[in-house]
């Protein structure tokens, strides 16, 4: 992409209704623009990066064996009467009438809908297990919707539902989101600790939150800190072996980890002294077992192998994937801007041309431009006519993780200069030598 033919309003001055680092700086780096409070317009740099959160989370249910599909924002207020949250669940619902005067909501979560797809078409304990999950819009209509796409009203999550025929199979459903929740958050760079929460109006007594430590989280929380050195790393996991999911999972949930609503004082004070932290955390996924809440007043039954019929065991599971945005700002920044990692980046790399208009600066940008192309990574390609200061500023704001930075000086001796965002470093080296160190980085991406 040619920055000069790309849209991308970035601001200079840091916007007055931004508290937090991750909300100023997606303004600033033209990522998303409010709307109306908490609804954002996500403009074309914060888009690519939505999108390749969205297909990380992606890839990491279906390695775990979850089938995706798409249910619809809006959902029909009598589907939510047969579980009796229509009225439960406050104004926090959007009501919304159609012109037939029926009565309808943007749905806040989806557990009453995928009951209602899964009595429609599932019977027996011989389809089972199953988890279904879609990544879709939510509305709440939260009291205070603040920094930005942390917490929104409408807002992008991951949702998977678990049916099982028993509590057993249920809670090896849990147990492989979590797994594969740890592995999705390492992915993208973050530290996110399972914490043992409280259920709310999902319901159900296993639940576990998910949370990023960071000074700007919502959520205190009450940890023992040997559990941020806790790795998944590139273990080949089997999904279908309950032993081995079980076992990571109590791998990370052994050590002391609550957030405040669950936090139990005794417990916190068994572990030694100098381990023990307290700090703030985002919350960005939660996993629930509720067993038979929503499929015992739904309806939806399965009959099992000596031929009774009984309701599905059912769990669910969110991601918070837009607001992983911010999270991860949080997690990854300077003074100078944002510094995406090589998994997350809007664009793998940036060119900046030292001297627009001068025919050798040109000429060795276009050329690393196609060739790193031919190697499948589209560069931002800052072609602008502007001064060499204001381009390096643009380029550390929106946080691409590599620069190559071309100049009439050093290709009069043969080099440009490659540049780690996060570390700073440079080296000088040919531009065939850049083209090829970017794709050796991009090569296990
Ligand atoms: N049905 C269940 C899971 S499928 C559910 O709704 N869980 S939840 O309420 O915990 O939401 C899942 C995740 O969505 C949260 O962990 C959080 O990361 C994200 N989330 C919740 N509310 C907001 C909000 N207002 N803005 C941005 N993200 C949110």
């Amino acid at each position: 992409m040619r920055l000069s033919r790309y849209f991308l309003p970035v601001l200079k001055e840091n916007p007055a209704e931004a508290q937090i680092v991750s909300h100023r700086y997606m303004l600033r780096a033209g990522m998303i623009k409010q709307q109306a409070a908490g609804i954002y317009s996500w403009l074309p740099l914060g888009f690519r990066v939505l999108k390749r959160i969205e297909e990380i989370v992606h890839q990491e249910q279906v390695r775990a064996g979850h089938i995706p599909l798409l249910m619809p924002t809006l959902q029909s207020a009598d589907l939510w009467r047969e579980s009796g949250r229509y009225d439960d669940y406050g104004q926090e619902m959007l009501r919304i009438i159609d012109r037939q005067k029926r009565e309808m909501l943007y749905g806040p979560t989806n557990e009453e809908m995928i009951t209602d797809i899964f009595r429609s078409h599932v019977n027996s304990y011989k389809d089972l297990p199953l988890t279904l999950y879609h990544i879709q819009w939510k509305f709440r209509d939260e009291m205070r919707p603040r920094f930005g796409v942390m917490r929104g009203r409408e807002f992008l999550m991951k949702d998977g539902y678990s049916f099982d025929i028993d509590k057993d199979a249920a809670l090896h459903a849990y147990n492989r989101h979590m797994v594969s929740y740890l592995r999705t958050y390492e992915r993208m760079g973050l530290t996110a600790i399972p914490m043992r929460a409280a259920s709310g109006p999902i319901g159900g007594d296993n639940t576990h939150e998910f949370l990023v430590l960071a000074q700007t989280g919502e959520s205190e929380v009450f940890y023992d800190d040997r559990v941020t050195a806790l790795k998944l790393g590139q273990r080949d996991i089997d999904f279908d072996d309950r032993a081995v999911v079980a076992d990571v999972c109590k791998e990370f949930t052994t050590l002391y980890a609550r957030t405040d609503e669950t936090h139990d004082v005794t417990a916190f004070e068994a572990v030694p002294e100098h381990h023990r932290k307290v700090g703030r955390g985002i919350e960005v996924g939660q996993i629930f077992y509720f067993g038979t809440k929503y499929s015992e007043a739904m309806g939806a039954m399965v009959v099992t192998p000596d031929g009774s019929r009984v309701p599905v065991e059912m769990g669910s599971h969110g991601i918070g994937v837009s607001r992983l945005l911010g999270a991860i700002i949080e997690a990854s920044h300077d003074d100078k801007g944002i510094i995406w990692s090589e998994e997350v980046t809007p664009f793998p790399v940036g060119i900046v041309n030292l001297k627009q208009g001068d025919g050798a600066a040109d000429a060795a940008c276009e050329g690393l431009y196609k060739a790193l192309a031919t190697k499948g990574l589209e560069a931002l390609y800052d072609d602008r006519d502007e001064r060499a200061g204001a381009k390096f500023a643009t380029m550390d704001m929106i946080g691409l993780p590599w620069r190559i930075t071309v100049g009439p000086r050093g290709l009069a001796s043969g080099v440009v200069e490659v540049t780690s965002r996060r570390t700073g470093e440079s080296e000088e080296v040919s531009p065939e030598a850049a083209v090829a160190r970017i794709a050796q980085i991009y090569a296990g991406v």
